[in-house]
């Protein structure tokens, strides 16, 4: 990654500061670091390769040296956002933004499993994870960590996976330059970020979920929590499954994951 092209081209966009680096354990804890120091708001920190890159739960995220796409955008939430409950639409923004891109410029059917995940035909090419620091009962900050599979080797051996995975460039057949897909990634976060508790941020999230309408379980790490049909992301980002009867079931981010039946 030639730094200095990247930066004379992230210089254009209304960002905070720009950390960027060829290689750091993880953007999400560097992007910590860069906060305690007075990161500005929309700071970003992003990375070639990540040696200890982190996914959800304490699990960990590969990302190979020019293949990939890694890195952490700093936000310092208003209060109105600022609470428990509304922390999954961050999560949201992310696989939104991701998905977008992947629809609109890439023209990829990318879609989005619930609460993370971007799916291109059915297989994962990014993950999103959030991190939230508190102050007390107060949000100090808001770490938006963003991991894509860009080029072919950028997806680890089967067996490190939990779920099937591929590369944008495997599923679309041709190359798909980094920088330039970073930079459409970033415009859609910017544009969507003030509006995230709106109806219309919801509704387009709603629009790219995956197995709508299909059966799908919630596992943890131990058990599955419930089972139904995927019917929708409600007004707080929560993933709405009915029951045989009708009834609905809300659920929100945390220890929990996303599978079709009989499938995984
Ligand atoms: C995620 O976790 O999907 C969140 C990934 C977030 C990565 C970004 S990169 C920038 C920022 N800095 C960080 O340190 N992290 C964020 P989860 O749903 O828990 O998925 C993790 C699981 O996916 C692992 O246990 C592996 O099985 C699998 N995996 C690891 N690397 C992968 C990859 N490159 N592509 C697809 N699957 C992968």
């Amino acid at each position: 990654m030639d730094i200095n092209i990247w930066k004379t081209r992230l210089e254009q966009l209304p960002l905070g500061d720009l950390y960027l680096h060829q290689e750091l354990g993880s953007t999400n804890v560097e992007a910590e670091a860069v906060i305690e120091q007075g990161a500005r708001p929309f700071s970003l920190v992003l990375v070639d390769s990540q040696t200890a890159g982190k996914g959800r739960q304490g699990r960990n995220w590969v990302t190979r040296k020019g293949k990939a796409l890694a890195f952490s955008w700093i936000l310092y939430p208003e209060p109105d956002l600022a609470h428990p409950e509304t922390l999954g639409l961050f999560s949201g923004l992310g696989a939104l933004a991701v998905a977008e891109v992947l629809n609109n410029v890439f023209q990829l059917p990318a879609e989005i499993k619930w609460p993370n995940d971007v799916l291109v035909e059915g297989k994962k090419v990014a993950g999103v994870l959030v991190d939230v620091h508190w102050a007390g009962s107060q949000l100090k900050d808001v770490v938006l960590g963003i991991g894509v599979n860009v080029a072919r080797g950028s997806v680890p051996d089967n067996d490190v996976l939990n779920f099937p995975a591929t590369s944008l460039e495997e599923a679309a057949g041709k190359q798909i330059p980094r920088l330039e897909l970073l930079v459409q990634i970033l415009e859609s976060l910017i544009n969507w970020y003030p509006r995230l508790s709106a109806p219309e941020f919801l509704q387009a999230w709603d629009s790219k979920l995956a197995y709508r309408g299909q059966m799908v379980k919630l596992v943890s790490s131990t058990n599955v929590i419930d089972q139904g049909i995927l019917n929708r992301i409600g007004e707080d980002g929560s993933l709405i499954l009915l029951s045989e009867d009708g009834k609905e079931r809300r659920y929100h981010t945390g220890e929990i994951q996303l599978r079709l039946v009989d499938r995984f």
